[in-house]
């Protein structure tokens, strides 16, 4: 009885600190005085879009739950994942043990070791490797874990560990954003043309476009902002080959748009808003450099085929009815927020859809204003607040591969052109055997190299494939600073102890410098807690234990449109471009082989492969994180989705088995029927961890069994919403 009246009154007393989101009352974790509960500032420190200031409520030395944490301030909230991340740390197949393979690789054989055993074979064979090929043999492999922070940093670590080792074959570029990445420094001399999410509030029009925010977050104020705007009144207008979360909850209208097709349809949107004189030329002329002869492109007055509403509408599914009404509402409302999701430019031609997109802000007037946009990306697109965070001391060029391509680098190495042969893959925060595209290909690079050893807290299909597995702390077992995509700084204290024998990243590292002879040089002689006061007296926050206190540090202007200071002053705050201005044309960009005007660049579909396959991330999981974990599976089994048209033609019932077929690899799972995707176009959401059948067949849905290594160009980038595949009835 007791028990339960005190569960009552923390209850209660929860529900107080939640209503008055007082930041204040954090300063007492210890309010209750029946049973202690304290409330760690936390974050999850992942690529998960979002960047969350959360409470961990801790008691007896257990998460009980996690709350949004009232220091962020009304609009930041946390999602499902960040609420509900205690499973990962509680999850009965946590590994607790190092591990080394004892049977074929990809067996799924390992025996238990101790950890002086395991630090040990690491240490002697990466020494071996380095012996006999040079350390340039080594490529680390790794993205989303744990890769947003300044001390415990995946990324950061594994590279500063192996360049003090003698150097690596690095991977170059993201997953992400690559063809962005490449292209807006050609149109706009800078990857900062961002904006942030306070600004929303006086936009008139938001256009979401391939961006999914209700499912797939692109910050952690992006929703409520874009809820609020729509409760005032304001359209928000969403383009997506799927009707998603987005179109329902936050969307006023859904426009179908095949993928791959964007860059089209943006042109035909420019050729109304030319025709109905609904474009502001003085503003285009103004702060664009190129403008009348993209303007002859689009009217098709160069010997191009005018890029008319009907035009698009062949090629983008989407009908030409819709076009035209979209044009005009975007050129009769000012100030129009454009933000591009990254979906649009993880295509074939992806790198054209970003130089479209940036072509409609200048030619509508919305570039650089409060309330608009500039039509590059935004997540993550203005400068971070100055902090410190633990170092690459490379110095001299570093021999890299375009990440994309990892797997033919590995299975070609010099011979295919690559700079080096890799020997060894050091896998720390990433699982690119479900991430990478072309898991078979994936898997035969995992099979070629001699050693490999992965960090990890789960025996992913990743971690299955290497030599050794060494298990380590998440982040909500350790503490840090957080890096986010917007101006504010987060910290993560440590809520719970780790289990036993799990490790953090960094102290394995430590470990293993030791071993190799280069410990003092990995640490610099500090430990945690000096790491990260150091890295705070490097920033301007000014008062390191309060940041620690409240877990949220907030730069002073929340309200920062990038490029504005460029449309303020034209000649004062020139772009860094040749012409100082919006390179809409761009001869530099013509000298990697392709058109200096922006191009409607569509991958052809062909009688074999004839439907459109989008593969985009899942609300329950940050790429593949959270698939193991059945309380996320369960709310989202895998299906493939497939407009009833389709479906129909290819006689198909909802919840029968297909075969999903592209030339890499066959897929079987259950048909979702359903009118929530246009026609022409199936949909698999990434982060499926595949289970292959001995004929190949994976019969998880997992989609990069289905993707192919082949980027687009010139960026090299990702193409995961590129592929063309068959369905067919199993
Ligand atoms: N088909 C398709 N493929 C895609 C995408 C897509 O949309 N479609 N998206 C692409 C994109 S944008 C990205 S960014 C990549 C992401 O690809 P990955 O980086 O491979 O993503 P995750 O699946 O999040 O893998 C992170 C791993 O790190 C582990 N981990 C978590 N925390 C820690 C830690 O503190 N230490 C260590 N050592 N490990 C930790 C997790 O358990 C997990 O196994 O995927 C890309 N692949
Ligand atoms: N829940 C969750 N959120 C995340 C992540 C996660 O793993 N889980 N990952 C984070 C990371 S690392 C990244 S890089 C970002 C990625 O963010 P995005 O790349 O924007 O995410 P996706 O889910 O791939 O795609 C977003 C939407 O675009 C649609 N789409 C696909 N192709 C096209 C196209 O060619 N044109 C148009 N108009 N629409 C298209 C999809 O149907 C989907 O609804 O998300 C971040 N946010
Ligand atoms: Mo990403």
């Amino acid at each position: 009885m007791v028990a339960r009246v005190s569960e009552m009154k923390i209850k209660q007393d929860l529900q107080d600190t939640q209503d008055m989101r007082s930041c204040a009352s954090l300063s007492s974790t210890k309010r209750n005085v029946v049973v202690e509960e304290t409330k760690v500032p936390v974050t999850c420190n992942k690529d998960c879009g979002g960047g969350c200031p959360l409470l961990a409520h801790v008691r007896d030395g257990r998460i009980v739950r996690i709350t949004n944490n009232p220091c962020g301030g009304p609009y930041m909230s946390g999602c499902i994942r960040g609420f509900q991340a205690a499973r990962t740390l509680y999850a009965p197949d946590r590994l607790k043990k190092p591990l080394l393979r004892s049977g074929p690789r990809g067996s799924g054989e390992f025996r238990g070791v101790e950890w002086n055993e395991a630090l040990d074979i690491v240490a002697d064979k990466l020494a071996a490797i380095k012996a006999r090929y040079g350390s340039e043999a080594i490529m680390p492999l790794g993205g989303s874990g744990s890769c947003r922070s300044a001390l415990h940093n995946t990324g950061r670590l594994t590279a500063r560990f192996l360049a003090l080792f003698g150097g690596f074959t690095a991977t170059a570029g993201s997953y992400s954003s690559a063809a962005a990445q490449f292209v807006t420094p050609f149109v706009l001399g800078t990857q900062l043309a961002g904006i942030d999410p306070g600004t929303l509030q006086f936009s008139r029009l938001i256009i979401l476009w391939g961006a999914n925010v209700a499912d797939c977050r692109l910050g952690c104020e992006m929703d409520a902002r874009i809820r609020e705007a729509k409760k005032r009144g304001i359209e928000v207008v969403v383009l997506d080959p799927r009707r998603t979360a987005t179109v329902t909850q936050l969307g006023t209208q859904w426009i179908p748009v095949k993928p791959g097709t964007d860059s089209a349809l943006m042109m035909a949107v420019l050729y109304v808003l030319l025709q109905e004189n609904l474009a502001d030329l003085a503003f285009a002329a103004k702060y664009g450099f190129g403008f009348d002869k993209l303007q002859q492109h689009i009217l098709g007055l160069d010997g191009s085929p005018a890029k008319t509403p009907e035009w698009a509408e062949a090629i983008c599914g989407t009908s030409a009815e819709a076009i035209r009404r979209f044009a005009r509402r975007y050129g009769q409302t000012k100030p129009v927020a454009l933000i591009p999701g990254l979906s649009i430019q993880r295509t074939i031609g992806g790198e054209e859809a970003i130089r479209m997109a940036i072509a409609l802000q200048v030619a509508t007037g919305n570039l650089g204003i409060l309330g608009g946009s500039s039509g590059a990306l935004t997540w993550g697109r203005l400068p971070q607040l100055r902090c410190g965070a633990i170092g690459l001391p490379f110095k001299g060029r570093m021999p890299s591969v375009p990440v994309y391509r990892w797997p033919d680098a590995i299975l070609e190495g010099k011979e295919g052109g690559y700079p080096s042969d890799i020997a060894a893959i050091y896998n720390v925060g990433g699982n690119y055997l479900v991430q990478g595209s072309d898991t078979r290909k994936s898997i035969r690079a995992f099979e070629k190299v001699e050693f490999s050893v992965c960090h990890d807290l789960f025996m992913t299909p990743t971690a299955r494939y290497c030599d050794i597995i060494l298990p380590v702390t998440s982040p909500l077992e350790r503490q840090d600073i957080v890096f986010t995509d917007a101006n504010y700084l987060l910290f993560s204290s440590q809520a719970v102890l780790p289990p036993p024998e799990t490790r953090n990243d960094y102290d394995i590292f430590c470990d293993l410098a030791e071993r190799l002879g280069f410990l003092s040089e990995f640490t610099e002689g500090k430990d945690e807690e000096a790491w990260l006061r150091g890295f705070i007296a490097e920033s301007e926050v000014p008062d390191y234990e309060e940041f620690k206190r409240s877990g949220i540090y907030m730069g002073k202007d929340q309200l920062r449109v990038g490029l504005s200071d460029f449309v303020a002053d034209p000649e004062g705050h020139p772009l860094n471009t040749p012409s100082g201005r919006v390179q809409l044309c761009s001869e530099a960009y013509a000298k990697t082989g392709h058109s200096p005007m922006p191009e409607a660049r569509i991958l052809q579909a062909s009688d074999a492969y004839p439907l459109r396959l989008v593969t985009p991330k899942s609300r329950y999981r940050t790429h593949s994180q959270n698939y193991n974990i059945p309380w996320f599976r369960e709310r989202g089994e895998q299906a493939l989705w497939i407009n009833p048209h389709d479906a129909a033609q290819r006689g198909i019932a909802d919840g029968q088995q297909v075969y999903v077929t592209s030339p890499q690899g066959r897929v079987r799972i259950a048909a979702r029927v359903t009118e929530d995707i246009m026609p022409g176009v199936v949909c698999l959401l990434a982060g499926v961890w595949p289970s292959f059948e001995s004929d190949g067949t994976d019969v998880a849905g997992s989609p990069n069994v289905l993707t192919s290594t082949v980027p687009t160009m010139p960026s090299q980038g990702s193409r995961t919403h590129s592929v063309l595949v068959q369905v067919a009835p199993a």
